[in-house]
């Protein structure tokens, strides 16, 4: 590159223009969400002494009776794990509330155990470092107004109780699950709600907003972050972050395939959060301590996830003693274990990475910015140039088994389909081929002994940003 000296500055004369953002691009918030990657769901509640998964909405508050609640055993464990946050339900759609609100005698304080627990659960997180989460069921089984414009002020006053008693609060999770039948104060009898309109989603969240400008709104639709369309902890091998939200609203049936992938051409940034429980049922039951999921299956559910650039938001339910029982436990802790094993040691670091292209020929879109351990610089080529490959050297043959890659997901997401080659008897064989990668993609490889691997974007929506690619 030449250069020009002006008046003893000396300056480029080919500045490199950097890439330009697309249309529909994070938040600062939704950016911090993508970089927690795994958060824990905690159901609890009369269900959990009952055995139900939906209570009725008649239980008594005496059920609600824990015997050696610990919620500091709860928060210890899931930050050994990894967690970063953690969402409590506050109130399931049977109604009882784990805290004291005044506005309903259906709650903790008519308990036998009369403690608050969104205050033990908030102040636990905060203690250990988590981010603390509410889950408030719009649907309530217990209330008479259920239905009426006055559940709606209702429901807003539980809301603004939570958010000003126990923040601050990074994720609120509005369910999908909506009317049907219940208790509804002793009518027992079916109500239907239009799930489109009830609500008035607009101005709940605006009032949520006021009093917490960055918390994630989850719902099926988001705006925050949508809902992966299963629960089966599988987030689209194809997922893009986008999606266009216009008709879409918490409950809509038949949107779990496109949630689920997202759309490539969506108008706006709403990320998939890939909820699943660690057990069959969200809520405890000992009939299940013997099918807790394996530590392999954890395994196979974070590669699901956040392999495929999702959120994993796993639910462990606590015991009626208010535990974690010791199955759960030990599931989490192999889990852990896995995690460690696998990628212990990131192979990639060593390696020397090439690339025929980058960026105006500037070496601060270069190939190197992919393993130099900083999140904020990244591989880009030019604007008319949508592919390029990437290869890493490791100097002597090493054992591979996951390649893991991320793009610069502040300008947008762009790559829509890439592939993996190795280095075998002097030529490149594939070992992998996919679609998106958006904030991180993991790709599980045939076990092989390589010194060279080559990353190509086949294609991209506009020139494609890779900010890391690590090997393991
Ligand atoms: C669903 C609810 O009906 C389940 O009980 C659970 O809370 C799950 C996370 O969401 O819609």
């Amino acid at each position: 590159m030449s250069l020009l000296i002006v008046a003893g500055v000396s300056c480029s004369d080919r500045e490199t223009t950097p890439p330009a953002a697309l249309d529909a691009v994070p938040s600062e918030a939704q950016l911090r969400w993508h970089a927690m990657e795994m958060n824990a769901f905690i159901h609890f509640t009369t269900n959990t002494f009952t055995d139900k998964e939906w209570g009725y909405g008649d239980e008594s508050p005496e059920v609600f009776n824990p015997t050696d609640l610990d919620v500091d055993q709860w928060i210890t464990t899931l930050k050994e794990v990894g967690f970063k946050g953690v969402i409590l339900t506050t109130k399931h759609h049977d109604g009882f509330c784990l805290w004291p609100s005044r506005y309903t005698e259906h709650t903790v304080a008519n308990s036998p155990f009369k403690g608050d627990v969104v205050k033990m659960v908030s102040e636990s997180c905060r203690r250990h470092g988590l981010k603390f989460g509410i889950y408030l069921s719009p649907w309530d089984r217990n209330r008479a107004d259920y239905g009426t414009p006055a559940y709606i002020e209702y429901y807003r006053s539980q809301l603004k109780e939570l958010f000003t008693n126990y923040g601050p609060v990074f994720e609120m999770w509005f369910d999908g699950a909506n009317g049907g039948d219940g208790f509804y104060g002793g009518a027992r009898e079916r109500r239907r709600i239009d799930g489109s309109t009830y609500y008035d989603w607009p101005g709940t969240l605006d009032i949520v907003r006021e009093m917490e400008p960055d918390v994630i709104f989850f719902s099926d639709a988001g705006p925050g972050v949508r809902w992966v369309g299963n629960e089966r902890g599988v987030a689209g091998e194809t997922n893009w972050n986008t999606i266009t939200p216009d008709t879409l609203y918490a409950g809509k049936p038949g949107i779990e395939s496109l949630l689920n992938t997202g759309s490539e051409n969506g108008t706006h940034w709403i990320p998939a959060e890939t909820d699943v429980s660690i057990r069959p049922g969200w809520f405890y039951h000992a009939h299940e301590d013997s099918l807790v999921k394996s530590p392999e299956k954890l395994f196979e559910i974070y590669l699901t996830s956040v392999g495929r650039g999702s959120t994993l938001l796993l639910n462990v339910p606590p015991d009626r003693r208010g535990k974690f029982h010791e199955n759960d436990i030990a599931s989490l802790k192999g889990f852990r274990a896995i995690l460690d094993s696998v990628f212990s040691k990131d192979i990639a670091l060593d390696a020397t990475v090439w690339t025929e292209h980058f960026r105006g020929g500037d070496e601060t879109y270069g190939a190197s910015m992919v393993n130099d351990e900083d999140a904020e610089t990244y591989w880009a080529t030019d604007d008319d140039q949508h592919h390029g490959s990437l290869i890493l050297d490791f100097d002597d043959e090493k054992r591979v088994s996951f390649v893991m890659m991320q793009e610069y997901i502040r300008l947008g997401q762009r790559v829509t389909s890439f592939k993996i080659d190795i280095w075998k008897d002097e030529n490149w064989v594939n070992a992998g081929r996919g679609t998106t990668i958006g904030y991180k993609r993991i790709m599980a490889i045939d076990p092989v002994e390589t010194r060279r691997i080559r990353i190509t974007i086949d294609d991209a929506k506009e020139c494609p940003l890779i900010s890391n690619v690590s090997v393991y």
